[in-house]
Formats: structure tokens, C-alpha cells, sequence
């Protein structure tokens, strides 16, 4: 049974007045005179497009005269406008916001109210001294114009613009628990597995001034509790009251989470990570992802049978640690530094701003693992900043920061520089970025060897791994050599090819304490023109639309899920002019028997992977029925028509 006891702080019997919190999502909003609904952001459709913007935006270059991105999506200023709620006399009024792209400045009733830099933490406003009685209005600018002074500088990826996360509008009484201080909700959890609860809530307005501080400490006792796993994701209710009245509801979730010498152990169990990278791009709707979008999202990665989740490369929503504390998925919650950084103290400022905010924010989800301080710095990097050491630093500062106000958490890093000896030095736990057979001609095997050799290392993760894969591309047999990962053809099968290939390396690494596929979803890179779709990294298990999982998902599904899974590849191909063909599939129901035309070819047991693959496989001219039955009887079929080569 659950059930919790408030030991330290007796609440009066007469609370009064609570908090009052209610949603200005939806529609009533103006986005440079246009009604829109928030959530918005304005380049979920032309942030993926990979043509030039629709409309105005401003060329992206920093003060060296390096391009960041191509101007091909709209990079712009937009006016957001909103009515607000009548305030209650006598108490205060918040509105926060779940994230505003890239940088916001709120007015209200024309006055300025707060400013916030960074598209992927949250932030709150004071309302209180700006509002009349009644007919109270706010405007907000949303900018995700290039600033040099504000991270991420460069990255694979849209850099979207809206206010793309919810707005909540919130009253308190006089005296609440602190809404604004670093975007948090006020409230610190310190979570022991023995039961106790130890809650440290920030109060404002109980001396003197409406912003005045004092702490208090509550402590709640769970008796029986429960361990939080992937495999048992349980969660505790906790509400956090304060004497006026003024309350949060959170909840925990009771796990340990360390590195030891061979590995990553939760709950005092080892297990080896079975991640997937996320980007928060869920679509036509782009950054402003619906609930049930998101929902749709993680369960598609718990479906795939995955533990883990990547959030690449930046913080997202409160919304998605929710549903991976829900799910049982642990996380790796990364600062934005990707590429590059800037030697200005206002660069530094901003990203130890967001880092900040990003520990605060999340700290109290049982889903995160460990905080994460860059993605691929030096990649791509200008000339002028390939200097040892100054990068380093600002990271370093980043990484104090984090350890001084989590300690119960390990550092991360994903590094694609063997030879960075001092960068690769900075987080607790390195992990590697490596896409062997794709962008280079190394094998997994080689780029292990490498890492491990370079690092000097124990252990290490790998950050991302993948290919390109469009799944109405086809190509049967596929070439000895390398494709051009930047040219027209991404065929399904090269995917399948070199994500088989780095998996069985992988489960025979006993030294890899987690790897995360690089991606669950396809996402918008509207500067990438390749694989025959342009604005898109196309590494994903599943289209950007979400409507297609490419054979690729299938393979981890039968190496990961705990249901049995029968598969064959290349269903999407349905005509060839060549007289035989390949069958690959995946089978985690034992040995498959391969029949074409009711005639059994072979059987083979799977590899190690789950693989089973036949080569010159005969077709008859016309229509062919390709059919894989496993030994339960269950049967997955594919048609293939041979049709005469025409010159
Ligand atoms: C890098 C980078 C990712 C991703 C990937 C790719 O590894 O970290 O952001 O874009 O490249 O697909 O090339």
C-alpha cells in the first residue's frame, strides 16, 4: 500500500486561497495578425522542405562570416498577442511558458514583464504589478533569428521558431512557493530509496517584498516502496503544501542510478542501455508537438523494446519526462553545446543560463540518468576556433555547475574526436558518435578499437549509430562499396545492411555500458538535399510523418521486444527486372523456412541478430508470393514482381 506521512511541517487546518493554474494554450491568440492555436511554431512544414524560406527571413552568420545555416527556413521576429485572464485582487499572477523559440520578450499591457534566451527551457513570468483589473493583454516576441550570443550556434538540425511549448497561467496566494526562479516549480526532491522524501521548497513573499526567500523543508516517508525500472515504472504522488495554501503536485520515483568500473547499474543491477536518440520535431507540427503526439512518440519506443532515450540535443518539454517517468525509460537530458561555442562571456553566460535551468527544471524526474555536456564539439568547427582549450573550459564551468547542484547524477558526452584528448576528459561517462560504412570506411569493430584505445577508457557508451535509410528506395543487390551518404539514393536496405552489421558488434562489447540508435524518427535538416527527400535527416527508424516504420525498426523490435516478432524486408519493393532477388528478415520465433511460389527454398535459424538472409534467390517472370514462416506457424509475406528490363 502506499501511503505517505508528512513528518516536519504541520499544515494549519485552515489553508486558504491555493493555487490556481490554468491553461492559455489553445486558440485566442494572434501570431503577426494571424489567429493561431498555441502551441505554434512556423517551421514545421518550411523548416523541412529543403527549399529556399517562404517568406522573410535573415541570413544566419556569425561575426567571423561563417554560414550557419542556409537561409532555406524562416528565421524571423513574430508578434504573438493574447487577452488575459481578470486577476483576483489580493493574490499574484504568473504565466509561464514551456519554452518560447529561440529567445522571448513578454510586455504586458505594453509594459515589459521578462526576457528569456533559449529555445528549450521553460520560463515564468511575474504578472501581478503590470495588470488592470480587467482587459489585460500580452504580447510576446518570438525570435529565432541567429544571435552569436546564444547556444546552439550551429546544428543538424531546424532551428524552429514559436511559442512552441504550453502557457499556463498561474495564481498564488501572496505568500507561494517560488514560481520563477530558474523556470523551476520551487520545489527540490532528494529521493532515497529507504522510503524518505526529503522535499526543500523555495517560498517567496514571507518577509520583506514580494520576492523575498526563505527555505523550507519537508519530509515524507513512503513505507513498502517500490523500485522505479523500466520494467516497473512505479511513481509516487507527492503534494507540496506551504501555510498559505499555495501547493505543487509532483511525484517520485525510487531508483539508484551509478557507473561502477564495468558498467551502468540501476537499482544495483548492471544492464547494458538499449537507447534510441529523440528530436522533439514531430512533424507537419514541428516543435509544437500535440500530447498525443508526444504520447504516440515514446510508445513507439517502448514498442520498439527500447530503455532508453537520447533527448538530442537539447532539453525537451516537462511533458516528455512525465511520459518517460511513466513508461520506464531512462534519460540522457543534454545542455545545448553542439559544434561549436563562442569565446564571448555573454555565450558563456547564456549556455551556463540554460544549463542551469535545464538541471533545475528536470532534476526531480526518476526517467534521467545523467546530464550530458555537448554533442560534437570541433565538428564542422571554424578555423578560428579549432584551438585546444578554451572550449574545454567553458564546458568544464558547465559541468561544475551540474555536479555542484545534482550530485547524484553522472556526466555525459557524445564525441566525435578521437584525438581531443582534454574534451573527451570532461564528462564522468564519454560516449562516441559513429556512423562506420556510412559517412566513413571503418567497421564498427575499428571504430571501437579506436575509441577505446584513444580514450583510455574502461568503459564507454555510444552516443549515435545509424544510416540513411528511405523506405521507397530500393536497391537489390546493393553495392560492395559505400554509397554517398550526401547523394540521391538512401535505400532501405543499406540501412538494414549497416545497422545489423554495428549491432552484432555491439552485443559482443561487454564494455559498452549503453548505445543509442541514431534516430527513432526521421527530423527536419532543412540545409540536408539527399536521399531522395531534401530538409531531412533521414537516419530515422520511422518517417518524419510517422506513418511509415522503415524495416530497420523491425530489426530492433526483434532483437529487443520481449513479443515475438517474424519480419521480412523490403515489402516496399514490388517490381525488379532481375531474375533473382535477396530476402532478409528477422526472426526472434525461432527458425524460418523461406517458400517463393510454393516452394520452400530453405530454412535457416537466425544469427546472433535475428537475421536470416538468403542471396540469388530465383523469381519466376510475373508475379512472386516471398513467404517466411517460423515454426509456430506464423507466416509474413512479400510480393515481388519481375517485370522485363526496358532499355
Ligand atoms: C552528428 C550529429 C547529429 C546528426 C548526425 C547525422 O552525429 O551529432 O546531430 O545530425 O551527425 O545524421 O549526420
Amino acid at each position: 500500500m502506499r501511503y505517505c506521512l508528512l513528518v516536519s511541517c504541520l499544515l494549519p487546518l485552515l489553508a486558504f486561497g491555493g493555487r490556481t493554474v490554468v491553461s492559455l494554450s489553445g486558440p485566442g491568440w494572434t501570431c503577426d495578425g494571424e489567429a493561431v492555436s498555441v502551441p505554434h511554431c512556423w517551421n514545421g512544414i518550411d523548416g523541412a522542405d529543403g527549399e529556399p524560406a517562404t517568406s522573410v527571413g535573415t541570413n544566419a552568420y556569425d561575426r567571423y562570416g561563417m554560414s550557419i545555416s542556409p537561409d532555406t527556413y524562416v528565421r524571423k521576429a513574430a508578434v504573438y498577442t493574447r487577452a488575459l485572464p481578470d486577476p483576483t485582487p489580493g493574490r499574484r499572477q504568473f504565466v509561464r511558458f514551456g519554452a518560447v523559440s529561440r529567445e522571448a520578450t513578454v510586455k504586458i499591457n505594453g509594459r515589459l514583464a521578462g526576457t528569456h534566451a533559449g529555445a528549450f527551457t521553460a520560463f515564468t513570468v511575474e504578472a501581478t504589478d503590470f495588470l488592470k483589473p480587467s482587459g489585460n493583454t500580452m504580447e510576446v516576441v518570438a525570435d529565432n533569428r541567429y544571435n552569436p550570443e546564444l547556444a546552439p550556434l550551429s546544428a543538424d538540425y531546424t532551428l524552429m521558431g514559436g511559442i512552441y511549448r504550453d502557457v499556463t497561467w498561474i495564481e498564488t496566494p501572496e505568500v507561494c512557493i517560488d514560481p520563477v526562479t530558474d523556470g523551476t516549480d520551487g520545489v527540490v526532491l532528494d529521493v532515497n530509496t529507504n522510503g524518505t522524501v526529503v522535499a526543500t521548497v523555495r517560498v517567496w513573499g514571507e518577509g520583506d517584498g514580494r520576492k523575498s526567500v526563505s527555505v523550507l523543508r519537508q519530509k515524507f516517508v513512503f513505507r513498502d516502496c517500490r523500485l522505479w525500472s523500466p520494467e516497473e515504472p512505479v511513481l509516487y504522488p507527492i503534494r507540496v503544501e506551504i501555510p498559505s495554501g499555495d501547493a505543487v503536485n509532483l511525484h517520485v520515483g525510487f531508483r539508484t542510478v551509478e557507473f561502477r568500473a564495468d558498467g551502468f547499474y540501476l537499482n544495483g543491477v548492471r544492464r547494458k542501455l538499449r537507447g534510441v536518440n529523440r528530436h522533439q520535431d514531430v512533424g507537419a507540427h514541428g516543435w509544437a508537438a500535440t500530447p498525443e503526439e508526444d504520447v504516440r512518440d515514446f510508445q513507439l519506443i517502448k514498442e520498439l523494446g527500447a530503455d532508453a532515450v537520447r533527448l538530442a540535443h537539447y532539453p525537451q518539454s516537462s511533458r516528455v519526462m512525465d511520459l518517460c517517468d511513466n513508461l520506464g525509460l531512462l534519460v540522457w537530458c543534454e545542455e545545448p553545446a553542439i559544434n561549436w561555442l563562442s569565446k564571448s562571456a555573454a555565450f558563456k553566460e547564456n549556455l551556463l543560463q540554460q544549463s542551469r535551468e535545464m538541471v533545475a527544471q528536470h532534476r526531480n524526474h526518476p526517467c534521467i540518468f545523467a546530464w550530458s555536456l555537448f554533442n560534437e564539439i570541433y565538428n564542422s568547427v571554424p578555423p578560428d576556433r579549432k584551438e585546444e582549450g578554451w572550449m574545454e573550459a567553458i564546458l568544464a564551468e558547465c559541468r561544475n555547475q551540474i555536479r555542484a547542484m545534482d550530485p547524484s547524477r553522472p556526466t555525459v558526452a557524445a564525441s566525435d574526436r578521437q584525438p581531443r584528448r582534454q574534451l573527451n576528459a570532461l564528462p564522468d561517462q564519454l560516449a562516441f558518435n559513429a556512423y562506420p560504412g556510412w559517412y566513413g570506411d571503418t567497421t564498427m569493430r575499428e571504430d571501437l578499437d579506436g575509441w577505446f584505445a584513444a580514450s583510455g577508457r574502461a568503459i564507454l557508451g555510444i552516443a549515435e549509430y545509424g544510416a540513411g535509410g528511405n523506405p521507397f528506395e530500393h536497391l537489390d543487390p546493393l553495392p560492395s562499396g559505400r554509397l554517398d551518404p550526401g547523394g540521391p539514393l538512401h535505400p532501405e536496405e543499406t540501412q538494414v545492411k549497416l545497422h545489423a552489421a554495428d549491432y552484432r558488434e555491439i552485443v559482443a562489447e561487454p564494455r559498452l555500458w549503453g548505445t543509442f540508435i541514431w534516430a527513432m524518427f526521421d527530423f527536419a535538416a532543412d540545409a540536408r538535399r539527399e536521399g531522395g527527400k531534401n530538409g531531412v535527416n533521414d537516419k530515422g527508424l520511422v518517417t518524419r510523418d510517422r506513418q511509415t516504420k522503415k524495416d530497420a525498426f523491425s530489426f530492433y523490435e526483434a532483437n529487443w521486444s520481449a513479443l515475438p516478432v517474424l519480419h521480412v524486408c523490403s515489402q516496399r519493393a514490388t517490381e525488379t527486372t532481375n531474375a533473382t532477388c535477396s530476402v532478409v528478415g528477422f526472426s526472434s520465433c525461432g527458425p524460418v523456412t523461406l517458400i517463393v511460389n510454393d516452394r520452400v527454398v530453405g530454412r535457416q535459424v537466425p544469427d546472433e541478430v535475428k537475421v536470416v538472409r538468403w542471396t540469388d534467390v530465383p523469381l519466376a517472370e510475373g508475379e512472386n508470393l516471398i513467404v517466411l514462416r517460423a515454426q509456430d506457424g506464423s507466416v509474413v509475406v512479400r510480393r515481388l514482381k519481375r517485370i522485363a528490363a526496358t532499355n
